[in-house]
């Protein structure tokens, strides 16, 4: 690995007036580790060294000061559903969380697509899987495959809009972010596709921000539902969700700062991605919006006509925080800023003190087809309730030069962050290289 490799970047307003110019920021990647496929999630541990999960269904020990280990901490290939090799999947091992006491416990917790389980529909792709496994303090470190235990499960109609985020939040609880099912057409219709969508529709687990306590289970309990979940009761709605009506929710990450926020970006389907602040119940707009926009199910990628206030119950709509447009509702617009969300980080770490409380994310590929990814800067307005955050572009080597596609980030236990990506659109062994976000060092 070349450890030595330092890409320039800086960042420029792309979008910003003359009246709200935004402050430029010179920033590098040095590369961490390379030879992986897709890495999809990265946890730092007590003592530096990063898990690094990658997509094709293993798990990695990157040393704190980058390089990987030997060998796989845990491989479970064979316990994946079907995934495309060499070419694009969104199905595979997720994503992975730490138990907030994990240096006590050595609780892991990781979710991925595993074949369909025997109460799906025959004609769905596969069941979404949350399962506990143990790590063990010995080293070499070592995920015990036998410790599994199946947390949550959710079947997938398709094989697309998994979600699969997971991550635990402050009060202890696990949280999980799950798709609206995905499909060929979007738009949150198809087979296992609620006539309202599984978006609006409160008793599928699909299109959902869930919300689980991994704690005080007995006997065959595999999870219990926290008492002040908004529908713990079970009546209206399943007692899991904490928040609905999102597309293909792609991060799931609290800000270590602040009020302690949940921040999930929501992939769009022709016009709008998305950054949202998640809140207890609420219902965030997929499939009646897009964005701040209404939403046109039989046409997505035209403007639509209607912005619905309301869902279904009469409840507001909660709008994200910030948008940008996907050149594939709007050709040729140089505001069209990607094709695909990928979410990221409040920053909160010490080495980029111009970011601090903005929230870094990226695009994974900014244009179909290519392995083209973008970084941006999402800017805390100074008064979030009323103001949108501003979207800065981070530039690296000219416009469009990028190191492959963004498939997601990492943040450290000092809240540095890191770029994992994959330089090819499609699961190509060899590709996935993990980068960390650092000061520039150019003159
Ligand atoms: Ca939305």
């Amino acid at each position: 690995m070349n450890t030595s490799l330092i890409v320039s970047l800086a960042c420029a307003a792309l979008t910003a007036t003359a009246a709200q110019a935004a402050e430029s920021v010179r920033l590098s990647l040095r590369l961490m580790a390379d030879g992986l496929v897709s890495p999809l999630s990265f946890n730092a541990l007590p003592d530096g060294r990063a898990l690094v999960a990658d997509q094709v269904g293993t798990i990695r020990l990157m040393k704190s000061g980058g390089g990987l280990e030997e060998g796989d901490v845990l491989n479970i290939a064979s316990r994946l559903s079907k995934v495309n090799h060499n070419s694009f999947d969104e199905r595979g091992l997720l994503s992975v969380a730490l138990h907030p006491r994990f240096a006590a416990n050595r609780r892991v917790f990781i979710a991925y697509t595993a074949p369909r389980r025997a109460s799906a529909p025959a004609e769905f792709d596969c069941t979404l899987r949350v399962s506990e496994f143990k790590l063990p303090a010995a080293e070499p470190l070592r995920i015990d495959a036998a410790s599994e235990r199946i947390v949550f499960e959710v079947d997938k109609p398709y094989f697309n809009h998994n979600g699969g985020r997971i991550a635990f939040g402050p009060d202890g609880q696990l949280y999980i972010s799950v798709g609206d099912g995905g499909g060929p057409k979007g738009c949150d219709i198809g087979n296992g596709h609620a006539p309202e969508g599984n978006g609006q529709n409160l008793r599928t687990h699909l299109a959902k921000i869930l919300r689980i306590d991994v704690e005080g289970t007995s006997g065959t309990q595999a999870y219990r539902i926290p008492s002040d979940n908004p529908y713990a009761d079970g009546k209206d709605a399943l007692p899991e969700i904490w928040a609905y009506g999102v597309r293909n929710p792609w991060s799931l990450t609290f800000d270590r700062g602040g009020t302690r926020e949940l921040f999930v970006a929501d992939i769009g389907q022709m016009r709008w991605e998305e950054v949202n602040i998640i809140h207890r119940g609420a219902n965030y707009g997929w499939p009646l919006r897009e964005g701040y926009e209404g939403f046109n199910r039989e046409h997505p990628e035209q403007a639509p006509t209607g912005l619905p206030e309301k869902g279904l119950r009469g409840e507001p709509l909660a709008n994200p925080i910030t948008t940008y447009k996907n050149p594939s509702g709007f050709r040729k617009d140089p505001e069209a800023l990607g094709i695909s969300i990928t979410g990221g980080y409040v920053y909160r770490g010490k080495a980029l003190k111009n970011l601090e409380g903005d929230y870094v994310f990226g695009d994974w590929s900014g244009a179909q087809g290519t392995p083209q990814g973008r970084l941006f800067i999402a800017r805390r307005p100074a008064t979030p309730s009323t103001s949108a955050w501003q979207i800065d572009t981070i530039r690296i080597n000219g416009p469009g030069k990028l190191f492959g596609c963004v498939c997601a980030f990492g943040e450290d236990n000092d809240g540095e962050l890191y770029v994992l990506t994959n330089g090819s659109t499609g699961l190509t062994p060899g590709r996935g290289k993990v980068w960390r976000l650092e000061p520039d060092t150019t003159p």
